[in-house]
């Protein structure tokens, strides 16, 4: 049996599982607020053309808008300064031997559920490898919250000096990139940085550091703890945008069961 026909057999048998990791798009998803001196993110929209009716009578359909970071999205290493000339860094011009791949999931739950501002930490991080072993290189890696079971307000968790979220400080991430050489971060927060990331140096590290390394990213995941923290497969192919820094996506995960 050829690999992929043995792939077959197990989907059809359920050995292997596809998760769904995203979102529904739906113009009540949160988007990132920034602060107010800068452009903002837009919401879902969807305004219909026609429901089999005048507008046209055998068929239904919709326009749709959003911002290329709205909803469960993919960050590309354009979308960041640091990665502005990296090589391919545009959504359209991505190897798509990149947007299926290995990933890992680190278990940040239990902090998370205590505080607003977990830190993912180099610590956290090699206690994980002890257990789990090397993260290896060119794999994803997801850091699970259960932040995605939150909804409305909790979600973005705004306060007076800004919304507080779980994220990596500026070493982890750099292990993760550096040393580790990984092909992306996800998170299940509205960015791969902390609530307060605009206060770490480098600010917003994880989109520096990634970025720079023509690194991607993915934001707003959900189902987390439906993965194993290691074996699984990354399907995760951004739209095809010219330019784009980033889409909306359905991100979707193989499980062996
Ligand atoms: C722009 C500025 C800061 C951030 C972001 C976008 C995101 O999180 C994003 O969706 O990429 S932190
Ligand atoms: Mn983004």
């Amino acid at each position: 049996m050829t690999i992929l026909s043995e792939l077959a057999n197990s989907l059809s048998q359920g050995a292997v599982q596809v998760v769904d990791l995203t979102h529904t798009l739906d113009p009540d998803f949160p988007v990132i607020i920034l602060p107010p001196e800068f452009g903002q993110c837009a919401r879902f929209r969807m305004e219909e053309i026609s429901a089999y009716d005048h507008r046209g009578p055998a068929w239904k359909w919709n326009n749709i808008s959003m911002c290329e970071h709205t909803g469960t999205h993919f960050d590309a290493p354009s979308h960041w300064i640091s990665g502005r000339d990296v090589r391919n860094g545009a959504v359209d011009e991505i190897d798509p031997a990149m947007l299926v791949g290995p990933v890992v999931v680190i278990d940040c739950s239990e902090g998370a559920a205590q505080n607003d501002d977990f830190e993912l930490t180099p610590e956290i991080i090699l206690a994980w490898e002890e257990e789990h072993g090397r993260i290896p290189a060119d794999s994803w890696v997801l850091m699970r919250t259960d932040w995605s079971k939150r909804s409305g307000d909790a979600y973005l968790n705004m306060k007076e000096d800004g919304p507080h979220s779980p994220g990596p400080t500026p070493d982890a991430i750099r292990l993760l990139v550096e040393d580790r050489d990984i092909r992306g971060f996800g998170t299940e927060t509205v960015g791969t940085d902390a609530g307060q990331g605009a206060h770490y140096t480098p600010p917003y590290p994880a989109h520096f550091t990634l970025h720079g390394a023509g690194k991607y990213g993915l934001q707003c995941l959900r189902n987390l703890d439906h993965l194993p923290p290691t074996g699984a497969m990354l399907i995760a192919p951004p739209l095809k945008i010219r330019n784009g820094t980033g889409s909306p996506l359905r991100v979707l995960a193989l499980v062996q069961g």
